[in-house]
């Protein structure tokens, strides 16, 4: 298991690269350009410049978190061919600098959904929250206000708003897709950047869509172990992969993260972990919490062992944090939170990792 923690850049990150070597056991940073039109090829000299930051700090720079995909090609226009020309160039720049893992989903229109960005609990730390029923009973529009709104100004990653301003025009277009013509554009999209992955070594891991069903009723496609395994299957690689984010996932109880982390790991295809933990309070209805087992609804330990027992070697990076003891960031994206967090998890690795070669 590799630790890493997500850093947005020194133009739009409230953390500084030197405050993240100083986390035991995280060794790199995930990284982004921010600043990049979705759709446009991320340029060489900027992703050398990164990577130079990066590396002056003392981190690695492996993982991407996301190059995204442009509506054209999830909606299968003509003009998708144009797009997916520009997002393999932008691979091959990654590669340049030895990127080996690069994250995307395939959600239309919305990237992650949170209903509430600053939901405070009784401790007086601030939550991200999702109530379906807020979906239900308001627009999307509504939606866009009250993101907008929790985001105080920071840039969010996957929250497009000068395209989210096309809101209307988009959802027409989105009318007539439904999952199955998704899944076909997926499909054709893997079949056309897979190739190119498998020939300059990296490995792409899809993210599964947060959370896991449809919001306005626009279709979802990487919801549970099926779904992901028809993906996997449809361009047989071992660079079509997946980010395996528990928080996304297991909001569906009916997903088992256990069992999804034995088959999909087992296979190799888990290219990259989110480690998250939630609180469900109610159907489609949950909160972000601290990391351990006892703050939400998952068994951390039971995940942890469950990638022990598939040993798994791959990226693994604490997810969305609590805003804790007044800081000011990016929802989800505190420095204290996510680095309590990243020392849970090492210490769970490092038990489990003991106690079983006792156990030999
Ligand atoms: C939210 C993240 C997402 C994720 C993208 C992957 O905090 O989990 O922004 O990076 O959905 O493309």
């Amino acid at each position: 298991m590799h630790v890493v923690f997500r850093w947005y850049g020194d133009e739009f990150d409230t953390i500084t690269l030197e405050q993240i070597r100083q986390i035991p056991g995280v060794e790199g940073v995930v990284g982004t350009l921010l600043d990049i039109e979705v759709g446009k090829v991320w340029p060489y000299e900027k992703i050398i410049k990164l990577e130079k930051r990066v590396q002056q700090a003392g981190l690695k720079l492996e993982v991407i978190e996301s190059v995204n995909v442009h509506e054209d090609i999830k909606l299968g226009l003509p003009t998708r061919d144009e797009y997916i020309e520009n997002y393999n160039q932008t691979l091959i720049n990654l590669a340049r600098i030895g990127i080996k893992v690069v994250v995307y989903n395939f959600m239309p229109l919305f990237d992650w959904v949170r209903t509430n960005l600053r939901k405070r609990l009784d401790d007086g730390s601030q939550v991200m929250e999702y109530e379906h029923r807020f979906i239900e009973g308001r627009g999307p529009k509504e939606l866009i206000k009250e993101v907008k709104s929790g985001s105080q100004g920071f840039t969010l990653a996957g929250w497009d708003w000068s395209r989210l301003e096309k809101l209307s025009e988009l959802l027409e277009l989105y009318k007539d897709l439904d999952e199955e013509k998704l899944f076909e554009n997926l499909v054709y999209f893997l079949r056309n950047v897979i190739p190119v992955c498998e020939k300059i070594g990296i490995k792409l891991a899809i993210h599964p869509d947060d959370p896991p069903w449809s919001v306005f009723g626009l279709p979802r496609i990487v919801t549970c172990k099926e779904k992901i395994e028809r993906i996997l299957n449809a361009v047989d690689s071992p660079c079509n992969g997946l980010t395996f984010c528990t928080g996304s996932l297991g909001v569906n109880p009916k997903n088992n993260l256990l069992q999804m982390i034995k088959y999909f790991g087992q296979i190799g295809r888990i290219h990259f972990v989110h480690l998250r933990n939630v609180k469900i309070t109610a159907e489609k209805t949950f909160y972000e919490t601290a990391h351990p087992s006892f703050c939400g609804s998952y068994d951390m330990f039971e995940i942890v062992k469950a990638l022990h027992d598939v040993n798994f070697n791959g990226y693994v990076r604490p997810d969305h944090g609590r805003t804790i003891w007044n800081e000011k960031s990016i929802p989800g994206y505190g420095l204290y939170d996510r680095a309590l967090g990243t020392t849970y998890i090492i210490g769970l690795w490092e038990a489990i990792d003991k106690m079983s070669a006792r156990l030999i």
